[in-house]
Order: structure tokens, then C-alpha cells, then sequence
């Protein structure tokens, strides 16, 4: 502890029980976990130190940005060294020439989207907890959210890397060069490999354009099948299309209890599509013409200002604190393949119900990626079976059970139900070759 302070300063060393306990928890309150102490590193110097000081005295160490994860990735196991990213908080100069901008790991989203923006330019990523999560968390994660269908995801918008490797030594490739045929992707693989691998201290950040003309609609279907169909008209007669999100008359009546917000139709609806575009002139008129055209819908509501269309997002972005001032859900995050998603959606219910009778399903997600967020309410002492079900569903229809908030410690078991024994293999090897002696996040990614 003693040679962490030195590294750090005192300050930055935290084993106050009280001063550790908000790294120690996730804000869902569904991890927790005791932490020998909180360190605060503010630079990648002191990053490197910091993992050869843990390394000597044999102590592993968790990773934490912004701790918003959703599965327990950021949590200490228990008796390893929590490093906590946010004093790394240096924002660089946006370069217009190449439209990319230096950030530190402990940048918030809404941090740099600001900077960006002031720039006119934006972040192709954008999720619901942009004011708290960090850029070396999205990275860490390959953090997915709103914008996938336009830009991708997270590992997309990365130009160049500084990432600490367990022994100390420091890997940084930041000249952001957007074309380098040199051999192995190594700034992808550490993308999305949940802090296993390395440390993300630094990024270069591809920008996008800002486009500041929004239209948003709320379109309201009698199925999850209509509301699939409709998207590839959409996307093809709207090229600003920017957003797809699904949710359900449950998540909205949810939504509607705590927020207090007005239903946004006379009627309740099966199924809900929020749409915006984004573009360089109001895309207002394409939208419009769209939706007008669009088959099997059975009503629509369109924003074309910047009040309307926030409040027609609400409905959208306040799903998990609704869900979340319910209790304590069972949180899952899978895909399918689109064309696969009517029939996932129709047999959610049966199959939560078939383990956990009384149990309260809440669907909602990211239409375009066939990504729906499953949380599952009043499951009692039943969310092992809860997911276990839901999980296998999911498998037996080629999809994933991580799209897009990784593993983490959550989704371990059932990681084989997406991957390969060959792929998992694959994956040790790799943790091994950067990693031999598991010092990063022990018990992440793997059974
Ligand atoms: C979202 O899309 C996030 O809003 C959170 O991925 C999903 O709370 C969730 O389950
Ligand atoms: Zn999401």
C-alpha cells in the first residue's frame, strides 16, 4: 500500500471502507464486491507503476471507468487492487484535418460528444449513460448503445490506442492512421476485451459529422414482426436514419409510472419503433414521407424540434432507471438475427414463465442489431433459471448473450452457448500470451 502511495500520492489510495464502498458496488446494485483498496492512478506512467507494484506483490487487479457496466466486469472479485480510470480526465484539441481528437481513458461520453460538437463534429457512439461512462470503459467493453446502425460500435471509432500490459510495459500506436496494413489488429483486440488483456489509458477518437437537423418519430405497431418489417424501407429510403429502437406497452406503462410523462398515442400499442434522422438540412419531409408510406403501422407521432423529439426519446432512454426503481432485475442483453427477433420476442414470455411463473419481463432494444435488453422483474431467488432459459432461447436461435455489455462476471457460464470450445481456447491463448499469471480482472470473460 505503502509503495502505491508513493506512485499515486496518499490521497489517491483509498481503504476507508466508506470512501471505497461507491467503487465497490455497480449502480445497478447487483455486484458487489471488497476491494483491498481504491487507487487512483492520473496518467499512464502511473498506471504502468501501479500493475508492476500489484505484479511484485502478487495482487490482481480490477478495472474500473465510470462503473455503469451492466455485468459485473468493473466489480471487484474480492482482495485485488481496484484501479479506477477517472483522474485520467485529459481532453485533447479536436484535429479537424483528420477529424479525430486524443482523449484520456477517464473522459466521459458527454465530455468529449462536447468537445466534438464545439468542433462541429460529433461521437459515432451514444448511449443512455454518456454523463458517467468513460471512453476507456466503452472501449474496454465495446460499448454499442443508439448510433450502431449508422457508425458501429465502439472498436469502430478507435484510430489509436495507449494501453498498459499486465507487466507494466506500455503499448501506444496514436498517430491515428486510418490505414495500417502492419500485421495483427491489436488496438481491436484489446477493444471489447473487458480489461482482460491490458489497461486502455489514452485514445484517438475517429469523429463524425454533426449533423443538427433531427426528425424524430414514434411509430406504434401491433407486433414485433410489423415493426421488423418496416426497417428496410426505412433504411433505404431514409439515408440519415440514425436511430431504430424497439420497446413494448409494458416497458412504457413502466416508463409512464415513474416519469410521469402523458401517453404518447389515445391507445395502447403492442410494440413501439422510435426512428430519428440526422442530417445536414431537416429531414423532417423525408421522415414524414416515409412513415407515410410505410406498411403495418397503426400510428405515428412526429417531432421535428428539439423539445418534442427529447420528450419522445424519454420514453426510450428511461427504460433501466424505470426498471430499476422496480428492483433489482435479472439484466440481459442478447441478439439475433434480425429476421429472428418476432420469433425470440414471442417466446420470451412463455419460456421466463415456464421457470419463473410470477416474474414480470421488460423488452426493449436496438431493433436494427436484432439486440433486445431482457430484464426481468420479481424473479425472487429464481435468476440463475431465469437467464439459464432466456440464454438457451437465444443460442437455439444463433444468437449471442453478450451483444453489447460484454460478459463480464455475469454472462460466464454461459459463455460456450455463443463460442466455440475452439474459440474459447483461442481466447486463453491469447490471455495467457499477455497475461500469464491473470493479473487483470480475474474472473472476467472466462469459466
Ligand atoms: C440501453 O440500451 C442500455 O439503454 C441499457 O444498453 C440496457 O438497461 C438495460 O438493460
Ligand atoms: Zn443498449
Amino acid at each position: 500500500m505503502k509503495q502505491l502511495a508513493d506512485i499515486v500520492g496518499a490521497e489517491h489510495v483509498l481503504t476507508d471502507p466508506d470512501l471505497k464502498a461507491s467503487y465497490e458496488t455497480d449502480w445497478t446494485q447487483r455486484f458487489t464486491g471488497s476491494a483491498l483498496c481504491v487507487v487512483r492512478p492520473a496518467s499512464t506512467e502511473e498506471v504502468a507503476a501501479v500493475l508492476r507494484a500489484c505484479a511484485a506483490e502478487g495482487l490482481k487487479v480490477t478495472v474500473q471507468g465510470g462503473n455503469t457496466g451492466l455485468v459485473g466486469g468493473g466489480v471487484p472479485a474480492g482482495g485485488d487492487v481496484l484501479v479506477s480510470l477517472t483522474r485520467l480526465s485529459t481532453l485533447g484539441t479536436v484535429d479537424p484535418a483528420s477529424a479525430q481528437v486524443t482523449v484520456g481513458a477517464g473522459v466521459t461520453l458527454a465530455a468529449l460528444q462536447g468537445i466534438a460538437r464545439d468542433a462541429g463534429f460529433d461521437v459515432g457512439v451514444d448511449l443512455a449513460a454518456r454523463d458517467s461512462a468513460t471512453i476507456g470503459g466503452l472501449i474496454a467493453t465495446n460499448a454499442g448503445g443508439i448510433r450502431v446502425l449508422r457508425y458501429g460500435s465502439m472498436r469502430q471509432q478507435v484510430v489509436g490506442l495507449t494501453a498498459v500490459l499486465p507487466d507494466g510495459s506500455v503499448f501506444s500506436r496514436m498517430a491515428g492512421l486510418e490505414k495500417d496494413g502492419t500485421g495483427y489488429d491489436l488496438m481491436g483486440l484489446i477493444a471489447g476485451s473487458e480489461g482482460t488483456l491490458a489497461i486502455v489509458t489514452e485514445a484517438r477518437v475517429r469523429l463524425v459529422p454533426r449533423f443538427r437537423a433531427r426528425a424524430v418519430a414514434l411509430l406504434a405497431f401491433s407486433s414485433t414482426q410489423a415493426a421488423v418489417d418496416v426497417l428496410p424501407g426505412l433504411r433505404s429510403s431514409l439515408p440519415s436514419l440514425a436511430a431504430a429502437e424497439l420497446f413494448y406497452a409494458p416497458g412504457l406503462a413502466l416508463v409512464r409510472k415513474h416519469s410521469g410523462l402523458a401517453a404518447p398515442f389515445p391507445e395502447e400499442h403492442e410494440a413501439y419503433l422510435l426512428v430519428e434522422c440526422a442530417d445536414l438540412t431537416d429531414p423532417t419531409s423525408l421522415l414524414v414521407q416515409a412513415v407515410e408510406t410505410a406498411d403495418g403501422l397503426v400510428d405515428a407521432r412526429i417531432a421535428d424540434d428539439a423539445a418534442g423529439q427529447r420528450a419522445l426519446w424519454a420514453y426510450r432512454e428511461t427504460h433501466t432507471e424505470s426498471i430499476s426503481a422496480e428492483g433489482v432485475p435479472v439484466k440481459l442483453d442478447v441478439s439475433v438475427p434480425v429476421r429472428s427477433l418476432p420469433s425470440l420476442v414471442e417466446r420470451l414470455a412463455p419460456t421466463i414463465a415456464g421457470v419463473a411463473p410470477s416474474a414480470r419481463p421488460i423488452v426493449f432494444g436496438h431493433v436494427n442489431e436484432g439486440n433486445l435488453h431482457v430484464n426481468v422483474l420479481d424473479a425472487g431467488d429464481l435468476h440463475e433459471e431465469v437467464s439459464d432459459a432466456v440464454l438457451r432461447l437465444v443460442a437455439s436461435l444463433d444468437g449471442s448473450i453478450s451483444s453489447e455489455h460484454g460478459v463480464g462476471r455475469a454472462k460466464v457460464p454461459w459463455l460456450s452457448l455463443s463460442r466455440s470450445t475452439v474459440e474459447i481456447e483461442t481466447m486463453r491463448s491469447i490471455k495467457a500470451a499477455l497475461d500469464p499469471h491473470g493479473l487483470l480482472n480475474p474472473g472476467v470473460l472466462f469459466p
